[in-house]
């Protein structure tokens, strides 16, 4: 039977999925020193690890019933609703740690059932790639209903990276998670679309590369703290930059990226907010308004 006793630094734990998120997982807690039972569809891949000393088990159920705590990691919530429905007697008792990525929603749901099934549930959101993982700067966050599980199990988890419990509501973490990402993918894209623009003119993107670092943490130091004290205070109106001002030198882009051969689609939707924005009368504000032009209520 599962016991709740706090987990010392050798406790043992199993990992679900062994992609390359789940591998670097493992690889870290058997480097700490857990004996780690580790399982993947492909069995191919617990080899690696096996040589590393993990147990390799032949079934999920194995893996589950080998530790108190069951880390899972694959593609989806779908794969990990899939896999775990049929496991749940074997689960009962145990915390399940999930660091799949996915939504609030999705963790919630998983998490209600993991309560109908006895079995506590922690969802996670990994701000690392696996090579970052067990490595400085690399964090998760955590939330779920048991605070006290993820505090006995805490241990265990910062050898896979710095812990951020985010609170009680499971589908925090994937917020956090999701939120940090979405910045993450419109400043991808932005740079995709800038590469792309100067590669027009058979310019190297590595001209501009450094130009580019600097913009954009220069304008991101500046953004984003003051566009959460903006957002918070309901105080958007700009002396610098407002919105109608930018409404007006928009077209600019896209008139640019159809000059240089390149599609326009990335930017037409901001061209639609501007717009939306300023028909509402939030010409003098700032960029801070656009999060609430983007808000469905
Ligand atoms: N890799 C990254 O940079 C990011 C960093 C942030 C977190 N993400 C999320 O982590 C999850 C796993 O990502 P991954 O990189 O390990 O992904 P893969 O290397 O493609 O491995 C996928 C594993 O999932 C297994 N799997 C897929 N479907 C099923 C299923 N129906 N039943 C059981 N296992 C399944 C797959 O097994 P196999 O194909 O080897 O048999 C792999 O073990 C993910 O949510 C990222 O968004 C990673």
């Amino acid at each position: 039977m599962p016991s709740n006793s706090p987990k010392t630094d050798s406790s043992p734990v199993s990992v679900l999925g062994l992609g390359l998120m789940g591998t670097a997982l493992a690889t870290a807690l058997i480097g700490a020193g857990h004996p780690t039972t580790v399982w993947n569809r492909t069995k191919s891949k617990t080899g690696p690890l096996a040589a590393q000393g993990a147990t390799p088990a032949d079934t999920a159920r194995d893996a589950i019933t080998a530790a108190d705590l069951v880390i899972v990691c694959l593609t989806t919530n779908d794969n990990v609703r899939a896999l775990l429905a049929p496991e749940a007697d074997a689960l009962a008792g145990r915390t399940v740690v999930n660091l799949t990525n996915g939504t609030p929603g999705q963790a919630r749901e998983l998490a209600e059932w993991a309560a109908a099934h006895g079995i506590t549930y922690i969802d996670g959101g990994i701000m690392a790639v696996p090579q970052m993982i067990a490595t400085p700067g690399a964090y998760i966050f955590y939330s779920g209903t048991d605070e006290a599980a993820f505090e006995t199990h805490r241990p265990t988890l910062a050898a896979l990276a710095d812990t951020k419990w985010v609170g009680k509501d499971p589908g925090l973490a994937a917020l956090y998670d999701l939120s940090l990402l979405t910045g993450m993918y419109g400043m991808a894209m932005g740079v995709a679309q800038a590469f792309a623009m100067i590669r027009s003119e058979g310019i190297p993107a590595r001209e501009l590369a450094p130009l580019l670092t600097d913009w954009i943490i220069a304008m991101t130091r500046g953004l984003v703290p003051e566009g959460a004290e903006a957002l918070d205070t309901d105080q958007h109106l700009t002396d610098v930059s407002n919105l109608a001002m930018n409404r007006e030198a928009f077209p600019n882009f896209t008139t640019a990226f159809a000059e240089q051969g390149l599609h326009t689609d990335l930017f037409e939707p901001l061209q639609d907010l501007l717009d939306r924005a300023v028909e509402q009368g939030h010409g003098a504000d700032g960029f801070s308004r656009m999060a609430l032009l983007l808000n469905k209520d």
